[in-house]
């Protein structure tokens, strides 16, 4: 917990004789201002430590609630500003109440994206007073990594003759469920993988590899897969925040019957 202390030196010039005394007084000052408590809300984070704990919610902004209990001898009325500092932006702490005569409560409000880098960080509050006294205080914190993917299709239905492949366009738009999309929405690379399984219609099958998939801007101009029944790495590395389109294709050069198929394609995301 900061402390502040001010030394005033009060003493009076004197001509010195040698081995003259010298009376000097000290008066020391303590605290015109300094932090009671800092502390996040608990429901916003968990105390380990020393350190809050943050878990982001994957695809969306956190709110995180801050205070700061200040305490100045002046009486809290001589408490002129409070800000918060945190990734790059300015908060002004809000008085929300008073203690007693000397402390005043202030809150504030972070807003944590959900791809903000995981790992340690600190939280600075920064009180001044009206006499240009200045105290810093920090809160650390560590944001826990979250790995998540998010895929906007749940259930595609595709119709076609076998005569031609049949494509699934993916897009960038995580609001077109037609054309799959995959985003990162958690705060750490992530490696995606696919898998897939056989397709039935009764007795009737298409075969798992049967399935291109490329995760491309570009379509397939770029590297795709081949189905398998187990998971294999895109090699595409998606960061945080970022969105790929999914293509898949079925491939209908070996001949397929025509029916009503049915069947699954999984997407992992794994941290890389
Ligand atoms: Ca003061
Ligand atoms: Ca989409």
């Amino acid at each position: 917990m900061g402390v502040y202390i001010a030394f005033a030196l009060l003493f009076n010039t004197v001509a010195l004789a040698e081995g003259a005394q010298i009376a000097m007084d000290i008066e020391i000052s303590n605290s015109p201002l300094y932090f009671d408590q800092l502390f996040i809300n608990p429901d916003d984070a968990e105390l380990q430590e020393g350190i809050f704990l943050i878990t982001p919610f994957p695809g969306e902004t956190r709110n995180i609630t801050v205070y700061a209990d200040i305490r100045d001898k002046n009486g809290f009325t001589d408490i002129k500003g409070v800000y918060l500092v945190f990734n790059g932006t300015n908060i002004s702490m809000q008085q929300k109440f008073v203690g007693d005569v000397e402390m005043g409560f202030y809150e504030a409000i972070v807003l944590l994206p959900f791809y903000y880098k995981p790992g340690n960080d600190t939280l600075r509050i920064i009180a001044e007073d009206s006499g240009g006294a200045v105290v810093e205080g920090l809160i650390n914190i560590n944001v826990v990594p979250v790995v998540s993917l998010s895929l906007d299709t749940t259930t595609l239905s595709l119709q076609g003759t076998t005569l031609e492949p049949l494509i699934i366009q993916g897009d960038e738009d995580v609001m077109t469920p037609s054309s799959p999309t995959l985003k990162n929405t958690g705060n750490v690379p992530l490696q995606v993988q696919l898998k897939g399984n056989d397709f039935f219609d009764g007795a009737m099958r298409i075969e798992a590899a049967a399935w291109l998939a490329s995760l491309n801007s570009e379509g397939f101009n770029g590297s795709s897969i081949r189905l398998d029944y187990l998971y294999q790495d895109m090699n595409v590395v998606l960061k945080p925040n970022e969105t790929l389109p999914l293509w898949l294709q079925l491939d209908t050069a070996e001949g397929i019957a025509s029916g009503h198929y049915l069947g699954n394609i999984s997407i992992a995301g794994v941290a890389s």
